[in-house]
C-alpha cells in the first residue's frame, strides 16, 4: 500500500502521524514549501498546483492521496476527484463535533484566510454550526509560527497570544476552537494558554485516520510491498531542517522539481 500526502509545509505531519499509527503502508509526503503558505493563494493557483503535485505523486504509484491541508481541500478536492481516477481524502474543519460540544454557545474557527473566505466553509458553518455563534479567524501568521516551532523548536507563545488577542478571540471567549488548518495542532498549547479559560480544541487527525483505514480496506493491491517507510519530497531544506526530517522518521528525502 502506498499513500501520498500533500501540504505546503509541516501541517500535514499532524495528520500523517495519526494515519501512520493505524495504517501500515509506504508513505510519500510532498511538502510544497516553495509555495508556502497556500492560504494567501487564489483558488485557480491552488487547483493547478495540486494537479501538478498529484501527477508527481502518481509517479510513485500511490494508491490513495490525502490532501492534508484544509486550504487545498476546500479549494480543490472536488475538482481533483473529477480529474483523477484514485481516491482522495480531504481534510475539512471539525465544525460538527465542535457544535455538538458547544450546544449553542460560542465557538471559533481558526484557519487560513483562504479557508475562511471559501464557500465550502460558509456552507459547513450554515449546515452544522446550529445555534452556536461562530467567529471565523483567518491567519497565515499562525501557519508561519507553526513552521518555526516545528523546524527550529522556537518559543512562539508570545507571538501566538498576540495573534489571538488581535483577532478579537480573547474577548469573544469561545467554549471551543476548531483548528481548521493542519498546522495548528502544533500550536495547541500556545493557543490554549492565550485564554484565561482554555477553550476545547477540535482537530481532524483521528477522523482522517479512520477514513483512510476504511478506504484502504477496500483497495485491492496488485503487488505486496514488504517495506513500510516514509519518504519526503520538498524544495531545498537547510542542513538543520534535513536533520529534523530524519528525526521525524522519514527514511528518504528527495527534491521536488519545480
Ligand atoms: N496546513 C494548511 C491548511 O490546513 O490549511 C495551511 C498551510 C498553508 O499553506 N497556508
Amino acid at each position: 500500500m502506498r499513500i501520498g500526502f500533500i501540504d505546503s509545509g509541516v501541517g500535514g505531519l499532524s495528520i500523517l502521524e495519526a494515519v501512520r499509527a493505524v495504517v501500515p503502508a509506504n508513505y510519500f509526503y510532498l511538502m510544497d514549501n516553495r509555495y508556502l503558505p497556500y492560504g494567501t493563494k487564489s483558488e485557480l493557483f491552488i487547483r493547478q498546483r495540486l494537479k501538478q503535485l498529484t501527477e508527481h505523486l502518481l509517479t510513485y504509484q500511490v494508491d490513495l492521496i490525502v490532501i492534508a491541508c484544509n486550504t487545498a481541500t476546500t479549494q480543490a478536492v472536488d475538482w481533483l476527484r473529477q480529474q483523477f481516477d484514485l481516491p482522495f481524502v480531504g481534510v475539512v474543519p471539525a465544525i460538527k463535533p465542535a457544535a455538538l460540544y458547544c450546544a449553542g454557545e460560542k465557538m471559533a474557527l481558526l484557519a487560513t484566510p483562504a479557508t475562511v473566505k471559501g464557500h465550502y466553509i460558509q456552507k459547513l458553518v450554515a449546515d452544522y454550526a446550529g445555534e452556536s455563534r461562530v467567529q471565523l479567524v483567518g491567519s497565515s501568521e499562525l501557519v508561519m509560527l507553526a513552521e518555526q516551532k516545528v523546524w527550529a523548536d522556537a518559543d512562539v507563545k508570545a507571538e501566538v497570544a498576540t495573534v489571538i488577542k488581535d483577532s478579537g478571540l480573547t474577548e469573544f471567549a469561545p467554549q471551543a476552537i476548531i483548528l481548521g488548518c493542519t498546522h495548528f495542532p502544533f500550536l495547541a498549547e500556545e493557543i490554549r494558554s492565550a485564554f484565561t479559560e482554555a477553550p476545547k480544541l477540535f482537530d481532524t487527525a483521528d477522523a482522517i485516520a479512520r477514513r483512510v483505514q476504511h478506504l484502504v480496506a477496500g483497495i485491492t493491491l496488485l503487488y505486496k510491498e514488504k517495506s513500510q517507510d516514509c519518504f519526503i519530497a520538498t524544495q531545498e531544506l537547510t542542513e538543520h531542517q534535513k536533520r529534523r526530517v530524519k528525526q521525524m522518521g522519514f527514511g528518504q528525502q528527495s527534491c521536488w522539481p519545480d
